[in-house]
């Protein structure tokens, strides 16, 4: 079983495992830790992470970044719509609604969809775990932003289904990060005592996350969560792309914006300068050479200028802070510490501001880029049987309230319970006792639209089959549990009929209202930490009247219609397209692989025929060898170009003929004085 953590960022992801030095960030085939979230789709083949980076201007149609948000979005969707027209690529409505993204692959035109771009990225990053890891990856633990929806969730799940990945849990950001925080301190209030209140903050390239926990020994709860979906390192370098093409417009008549790639050129540039701008207050320079119609422009900003010009988004760094804050009842004085990660908080006005709130420091002990992949490896490791890790308990918020209404299809009954409120333990399971004479829906939804970052608020419907009523013709007592699971996801896990036993003696119960009883932590958990649910006194509901007499109880099928759910038929038509990709990818590189192996002989033999082999080759063998490997030389360049990977390795052991006897006699050579000395050793 592999333990690996993966935090797959807006702009960049990063991996980290457990080996048996502990945990630790990996790095990918050029020796990054980050792996940027970009793909991008060529004629023969895909590149992903840092090659792919590197097309974003070139082959800017088909290199695709910055859509993990548009998991389990519609096309229409308004927050869709609004970056369609941002985006250097082409958005693309799928038959179900969803929206995809349309690329040049194999020389054809080609939609996929978000869940098959994320898991690209998934099949990457897997990959470059398990170079590392020198063993076949398939379970680990994944971050996900606090405020992602059960669609969005569910999406991001099928994403790593795609890719083959067994993902334990999808954790969020923000909890994995009080994870990686607070699993090696060794200070932490006993069970009995106050528990240590630490918030955390992250802000990264797309969005801002905040919670508190709530730490004692052996555990963590998350009291609250709050966020600022649209708000990260992006808008800041949107406001210096707007004020250059503003800028370049007056001083260098250029539309910018009419050229996609040069508003590409330019966000990199502006980046990098929002960058520069955190470590120096002083004017600094923006210069792009070509930059368009051969053009050389070049500009400068300050900090305070930038600061001045970024003063409505900095306005909203507060706004999360108070919330989490009044949602937890704390006041200031018991917060212990406020701990920052993510690439934005580098900026220092944001940090200025989020230490103003507090009225003291902030705390950066944490590494701000890897601190959410160390959580989820962690997280992984605690649940790996495999793994031998410090017990920890880890209690999660739910970020928004859940209500299930109910109704019969032919009595016009109707009925509604929140379920779950905002901020209540996760995961958690209830039992809710309904009475019934026939199979009735269960509608689960969100039940505060207006503090929902995404547009719809149903979760899905649940239909409970095979309902009938008790042979005396009462209604049947039908015994529902749901949760709120390891990925944050609500659904209808079980459902079971109680038949009256003859004679048994109870109230006859009709029509009353439901009654909701809290079951705790589900029994998923696998490990050895202790899952027991620590009470959640301010919701407990009604208790069901316990049955004290025999009673028989039969599994009802329960008909799950969630919200956006891609097919089943085309999620597993996914998972093997995925391989075939792969596979293509494989042979390609192979290909590659063996054409540059036959240009490297080329070059290599020629330096040797002119120095080291000059010795070992009569001039009339040398002569005609050189011709040879000019032509070769020239063939690469020529009908060569694009070759199957069997011409290219035929055509390196044709070169191979005449060039290893030459080597042969050259180590023969070499070789017997060496063979002298070490036969003088022995001697
Ligand atoms: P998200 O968490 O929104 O999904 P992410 O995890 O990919 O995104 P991070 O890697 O945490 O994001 O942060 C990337 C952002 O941080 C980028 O906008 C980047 O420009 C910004 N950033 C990184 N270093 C600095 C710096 N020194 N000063 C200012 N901004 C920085
Ligand atoms: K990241
Ligand atoms: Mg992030």
């Amino acid at each position: 079983m592999s333990v690996v953590g993966i935090d797959v960022g807006f702009q960049n992801c990063y991996i980290a495992v457990a080996r048996s030095g502990g945990i630790e960030t990996i790095a990918n085939e050029y020796s990054d830790r980050c792996t940027p979230a970009c793909i991008s789709l060529a004629s023969k083949n895909r590149t992903i992470g840092n090659a792919a980076k590197s097309q974003i201007i070139t082959n800017f149609k088909n290199t695709v970044h910055g859509f993990k948000k548009f998991h389990g979005r519609a096309f229409n969707d308004q927050f869709v719509q609004g970056e369609k027209s941002k985006l250097p690529y082409s958005l693309h409505k799928l038959d179900n609604g969803s929206a995809g993204i349309k690329v040049r692959y194999l020389n054809e035109d080609k939609v996929f969809t978000i869940e098959q771009m994320t898991a690209m990225l998934l099949t990457k990053l897997k990959e470059t775990s398990e170079h590392a890891l020198k063993k076949p990856v398939v379970d680990c633990v994944i971050s996900v932003p606090s405020f992602f929806t059960d669609v969005e969730r569910r999406s991001l799940m099928d994403a790593t289904q795609i890719a083959g990945l067994n993902c334990l849990r999808l954790i969020n950001d923000t909890t994995a990060v009080a994870l990686a925080y607070g699993i090696y301190k060794q200070d932490l209030p006993n069970p009995e005592e106050k528990p240590r209140n630490v918030v955390f903050v992250d802000i990264g390239h797309s969005s801002y996350q905040v919670s508190i926990a709530s730490f004692n020994k052996g555990k963590l709860k998350v009291l609250a969560t709050a966020f600022d979906p649209y708000l990260g390192g992006h808008n800041f370098d949107e406001m210096l792309v707007e004020y250059f093409c503003e800028d370049f417009k007056n001083r260098f008549k250029l539309n910018v914006k009419d050229n996609p790639r040069a508003l590409l050129r330019l966000y990199q540039e502006c980046e990098k300068l929002k960058k520069l701008m955190s470590a120096n207050s002083s004017d600094l320079p923006l210069n792009i050479e070509c930059f368009m119609n051969d053009i050389d422009v070049h500009g400068k900003m300050n900090r305070p200028q930038f600061e001045e010009m970024c003063a409505h988004l900095l306005m909203r760094v507060e706004a999360p802070l108070k919330s989490v804050m009044e949602q937890s009842k704390l006041s200031r004085d018991e917060i212990y510490a406020t701990e920052v990660v993510g690439g934005a908080t580098r900026i220092p006005a944001i940090k200025e501001r989020i230490s103003k709130f507090f009225g003291k420091d902030i705390s950066t002990t944490l590494n701000a880029d890897e601190a959410v992949a160390r959580g989820c490896a962690l997280q992984c490791a605690i649940l790996s049987p495999a793994f031998k890790v410090r017990e920890f308990s880890i209690t999660d918020a739910v970020p928004f309230p859940i209500t299930l209404r109910w109704k019969s299809p032919t009595d016009e009954s109707v009925g509604e319970c929140e379920v779950y409120s905002k901020n209540h333990a996760a995961p958690f399971s209830k039992a809710i006792t309904f009475h019934k004479k026939e199979p009735f829906d269960l509608e689960a939804f969100y039940s505060s639209p207006h503090e929902l970052p995404y547009p719809d608020s149903r979760i899905g419907r649940f239909t409970i089959q095979n309902v009938m009523p008790q042979l005396d013709g009462d209604s049947s007592k039908v015994k529902v549990k749901v949760r709120v699971n390891m990925h944050g996801i609500f659904s209808v896990s079980s459902a079971s009929l109680i038949e009256k036993q003859k004679g048994e003696a109870e109230d006859v119960q009709m029509d009353t209202e439901p009654t909701v009883q809290n079951e705790g932590r589900p029994e998923e958990q696998v490990g050895d930490t202790d899952w027991q649910n620590d009470g959640d006194k301010q919701d407990q509901g009604a208790s069901s009247s316990k049955a004290k007499s025999k009673v028989k109880s039969v599994d009802l099928p329960i008909l799950a219609n969630t919200t956006r759910q891609l097919d089943r038929d085309v999620l597993n038509n996914f998972v093997e397209y995925e391989k075939t990709m792969i596979i293509q990818d494989k042979l390609e590189k192979e290909r590659n692989d063996a054409k540059n192996a036959v240009e490297e002989y080329v070059y290599d033999l020629r330096d040797k025929l002119c120095g080291i082999y000059e010795r070992y080759v009569t001039e009339d063998e040398s002569n005609r060898l050189t011709i040879m490997l000019e032509d070769t030389e020239n063939w690469l360049y020529e009908e060569g170009e694009d070759q199957e990977k069997e011409i290219y390795q035929d055509k390196l052991s044709e070169l191979k003929k005449f060039g290893e006897p030459i080597e042969e006699r050259y180590r023969e050579h070499e070789g017997r004085p060496r063979a002298f000395d070490e036969l003088g050793k022995k001697i």
